[in-house]
């Protein structure tokens, strides 16, 4: 349990930033340096308990990962030589890794077993069970393949073409990882554009991969070879900072190298449409993925509603854009985001039951939340759930709110930001 009382001074949050690295990058980083032959080197890797267990299921598969703070060596030697782990992988609180390494196990020809914390024990797998399924690996799970444990005997995989069920970057790309293994060529088709930092990471490390409107199409029995990849600073962790220095009164904060790819900008549009004000700067496209500078100063917002192909652009931003909303004027109505329910824990319940205990006036519907502002926060004792994006949420939140806030759970956001307290405290001095 954390006790925080952040903000009795009346100051704003004032100074100069940088968030931690993408977790979705850092993740495919260690994965296909791994696949890939050669020494990759990643630069501004994520040393969050997620990406850390991804680095721990392949040095159990006989890679060779060095990994310092935000700095990896992979010694990669090729998928033939990737081993049987002879324990099972656990991927802890990771939904991405044991998607994605599912679809990379489907390709190799061996057994292994996957679990990951009591949080994955709910998450549906069969989302990419199934596809695997189609391809030809040999996937069990419990509930015939709904959840973990899940087994996988993978090897003489085919090519599919798969229309996604759901806009989903994570089967999207546990498909496309199968696909590399296959024979033909396996085509993914989209419903809404997801994040492409597979699609993109792919071809760095030299795969040829089609896009053409909503079709990724990748041709099987491709290899890859090592290179250098930098990571920007995850936007999903500075989401929290933009939305802090919107709603506390005179902040001013300026985050630097923020990765800016299209597919996870959402919150920026979102926050313009607010009234917000964001000035982008330093624009960098000179790597595999976009970035820039971003300052944020508080104002007043007003209301939006939030719904349609922009959902998949800031999925991971909509605990932090309701707490937005409970301080900008008028009503926030967020719509077609029903993917909220199998996360770390169903957002859309914990987002309006934390932040309704603060005094927020939050609704839930069967897809989204209906935020009633502008409402005064007040301390409560609340609980992250063992979510760090509901933990980092509601740690912002402690800092409008009138009184001592607890947040129990609050270790959870180790998960994707291991030092954003000591982050939060640095913008108060
Ligand atoms: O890895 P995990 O636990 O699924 O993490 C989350 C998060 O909040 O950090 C979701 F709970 O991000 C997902 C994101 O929601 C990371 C991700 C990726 O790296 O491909 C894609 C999104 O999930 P999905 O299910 O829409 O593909």
């Amino acid at each position: 349990m954390a006790i925080q009382k952040l903000r009795e001074s009346g100051n704003g949050l004032t100074g100069t930033i940088a968030v931690p690295g993408d977790k979705s990058i850092s993740h495919r980083a260690i994965m296909f340096g791994s696949l890939a032959t050669g020494k990759t080197v990643v630069k501004g890797f994520l040393p969050g308990e997620d990406c850390l267990s991804t680095i721990a299921c392949f040095r159990q598969m006989g890679v060779a990962i060095h990994q310092e703070g935000d700095y990896v060596e992979i010694q990669g030697n090729g998928t033939k030589f990737l081993k049987e782990p002879d324990a099972v992988l656990d991927v802890g609180n990771s939904g991405t890794t044991i998607r994605l390494l599912s679809g990379i196990l489907a390709g190799l020809e061996f057994y292994a077993c996957i679990q990951g914390d009591a949080s994955i024990a709910k998450r549906p797998m069969n989302r990419i069970v199934d596809p695997l399924r189609l391809m030809g690996a040999k996937v069990e799970g419990r509930q015939g393949g709904m959840y973990t444990p899940l087994t996988i005997q993978g090897g003489n995989l085919h090519s599919i073409n798969y229309e996604l069920p759901v806009a989903s970057a994570q089967i999207k790309s546990a498909v496309l990882l199968a696909g590399l293994h296959a024979e033909g060529t396996t085509t993914v088709i989209e419903p809404e554009q997801t994040r492409d930092h597979t699609e993109r990471m792919l071809k760095a490390f030299g795969v040829s991969v089609q896009h053409i409107e909503k079709n990724i199409s990748i041709e099987g029995k491709q290899s890859l070879t090592a290179t250098t990849i930098d990571v920007p600073g995850d936007i999903s962790s500075a989401a929290f900072f933009l939305v802090a220095g919107s709603i506390i009164p005179s902040s001013r904060i300026t985050i630097q190298h923020v990765g800016m790819n299209p597919t996870r900008t959402g919150i920026i549009d979102v926050l313009y449409r607010m009234g917000a004000q964001l000035t982008i700067t330093n624009e960098s496209e000179e790597t595999m993925e976009p970035s820039a500078d971003i300052q944020v100063k508080s104002t007043s917002l007003k209301g939006v509603e939030v719904g349609g192909d922009i959902i998949p652009k800031l999925i991971d931003e909509i605990p932090i854009i309701a707490l937005a909303a409970t301080q900008a004027e008028g009503t926030t109505v967020i719509k077609d985001a029903a993917e909220l329910k199998v996360k770390e824990t169903n957002r859309i319940d914990i987002v309006a039951k934390e932040l309704n205990k603060m005094g927020a006036r939050i609704e839930t519907t069967e897809d989204g939340l209906i935020v009633h502002g502008k409402t005064m926060l007040t301390g409560a004792k609340v609980n992250s759930h063992g979510d760090h994006r509901i933990g980092m949420m509601l740690a912002v939140a402690s800092t409008i709110a009138e009184g001592e806030t607890v947040i129990e759970n609050s270790e959870a956001i180790n998960v994707s930001f291991p030092d954003f307290f000591g982050t939060l405290n640095d913008l108060q001095k």
